[in-house]
């Protein structure tokens, strides 16, 4: 059985808003000031060690074009993370996410960690990290700032995402282990009350 546990995640926003960009900065370390722009959807992979534990990131980044949104869910829907982005200094981009929001909620899984990532804060900043902080509390998700450009905030956002898919892990593991508990408690309970009634037939007449 390998070690390493791999999640799926999956890059939404507007077009423009650096999700590229990100992944380029995640898996690379670098930055192009010309992106290209993605067509349909391609993923790439990264693994990073988290508490010395390896977490191989799955990342399919989508483009924002309104002609591809009919063929994101097929994306999204199975992805463990979703990465929510837009950008700093585009109020418009902000709005994008609310939609993303409302969309993920009606057809995206229930268990799915997600993350509004303000990208381009080397920008003036035309929406204000209230705004970002209030709309992930609102849907409780996970909220930060980043620059691909002058790499701020992108490995630390995919550190806390890899923090939280193994807390949780935990948490499901000492619920599964204390459900089987359960399970052989109740076993052995009523073990002891069939032994009972085989005795209690033995002095039967
Ligand atoms: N100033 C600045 N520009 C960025 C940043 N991230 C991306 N960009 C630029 O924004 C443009 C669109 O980026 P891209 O990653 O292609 O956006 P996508 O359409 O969401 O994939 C490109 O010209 C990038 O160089 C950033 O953090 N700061
Ligand atoms: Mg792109």
């Amino acid at each position: 059985m390998s070690l390493t546990k791999e999640i799926k995640v999956v890059l939404l926003g507007d077009s423009g808003v650096g999700k590229s960009s990100l992944l380029y900065r995640f898996v690379e370390n670098d930055f192009q000031e010309k992106g290209q722009p993605t067509l349909g959807a391609a993923f790439q992979s990264k693994t990073i060690l988290i508490d010395g534990k390896a977490l191989k990131f799955q990342i399919w980044d989508t483009a924002g074009q309104e002609k591809y949104k009919a063929i994101l869910p097929l994306y999204y829907r199975d992805a463990k993370v979703a990465l929510l982005v837009y950008d700093v200094n585009d109020k418009q981009s902000f709005e994008g996410v609310k939609e993303w929001f409302k969309q993920l909620q009606e057809q995206g899984p229930l268990d799915q960690i997600r993350v509004i990532i303000g990208n381009k804060c080397d920008l003036e900043q035309n929406v204000s990290d209230e705004n970002g902080k209030e709309l992930a509390k609102q849907y409780n998700a996970i909220y930060f700032k980043t620059s691909c450009k002058d790499n701020i905030g992108v490995q630390e956002t995919f550190v806390q995402v890899g923090e939280k898919v193994f807390k949780e892990q935990l948490v499901e593991e000492s619920r599964k282990s204390n459900t089987e508990n359960a399970n052989s408690t109740l076993k052995i309970g009523s073990q002891n009350q069939n032994n009972k009634q085989q005795q209690n037939k033995r002095f039967c007449c």
